[in-house]
């Protein structure tokens, strides 16, 4: 009825995702600020996430998600972000390449390639949306590379193949994510790398890039989400560069909810 609050509507949730995500560091942080005793989040992963978004969404009802660009639920959905006047989820992010120390002696052409790797928002919709509606991870990047070719060719311009090396990228199974070490790889491979994805939570991620037992990884979310990451292993990891600006976390309902701002969960 009219009376309902969000609050009631939703049972007091926010549906999270893996508790490593830096989103999920700050959805807790947001709770504090608004004040949102009352509140849960909870934890899942990312798949977990946009399967409780389709089916509450087939079914017009109301849900609260820990939400991110670039993202295909954007194309998928009618989605918004709730106002965040306090600032909890910070403001523009950029995603950036981080490599082991050390990198640049041992793979110097691939710290090349790594260091020059960047692409918009579109391009990795185009693989992201690929992969949802149901294409290969690697096909899909290898379709997206095809397409591609002059962009591709500004991050290996005058780059020296080589001959078999090894290289380790990890990733965290966000969709993001996904889209893009997918591409890196076969960009690697195609310039004489054998090229080796691992999949892990995000502390893992930062650890292993770190301690040198993955050699980068393009997953780090700056300044925000990633901070508390980034400063526990400040010294122990390099920047590689940003490969994408203006991306964006927050929290995410669909547009039929009559709320706007965080401040509405309040009520
Ligand atoms: N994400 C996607 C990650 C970074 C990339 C927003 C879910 C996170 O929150 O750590």
């Amino acid at each position: 009825d009219d009376d309902t609050t969000v609050g009631e509507s939703v049972d007091y949730k926010i549906t999270g995702i893996d508790p490593g995500a830096g989103i999920m560091e700050a959805a807790d942080r947001a709770i504090e600020d608004y004040e949102l005793d009352e509140w849960t989040l909870t934890t899942g992963s990312g798949s977990a996430m946009t399967a409780a978004l389709k089916k509450a969404y087939d079914k017009e009802e109301p849900i609260i998600v820990t939400g991110w660009t670039p993202h295909w639920k954007f194309a998928e959905f009618k989605l918004k972000y709730l106002e965040d006047p306090k600032g909890s989820f910070g403001g523009e992010e950029q995603i950036r390449t981080i490599g082991r120390i050390g990198l640049e002696d041992d793979l110097p052409e691939a710290h090349a390639i790594l260091s020059n790797f960047n692409w918009t928002e579109e391009d990795m919709a185009e693989v992201m949306i690929a992969i949802q509606d149901g294409e290969k991870e690697e096909v899909a990047a290898q379709n997206w590379i095809d397409a591609n070719e002059d962009k591709v060719s500004e991050w290996t311009d005058g780059i020296d193949k080589v001959n078999g090396d090894k290289i380790k990228l990890a990733y965290v199974a966000w969709d993001s994510e996904i889209a893009s070490h997918n591409v890196m790889k076969i960009v690697l491979e195609d310039m004489g790398y054998k090229v080796t994805l691992t999949q892990v939570e995000a502390g893992p991620l930062w650890t292993a890039v770190a301690n040198g037992s993955a050699d980068a990884s393009l997953a780090a979310w700056l300044p925000i989400t990633h901070e508390t990451y980034a400063e526990k292993f400040e010294g122990d990891f390099e920047e590689l560069g940003i490969n994408m600006e203006g991306v964006k976390i927050g929290l995410v309902v669909p547009r039929y909810m009559d709320i706007d701002s965080i401040e509405d969960l309040q009520k």
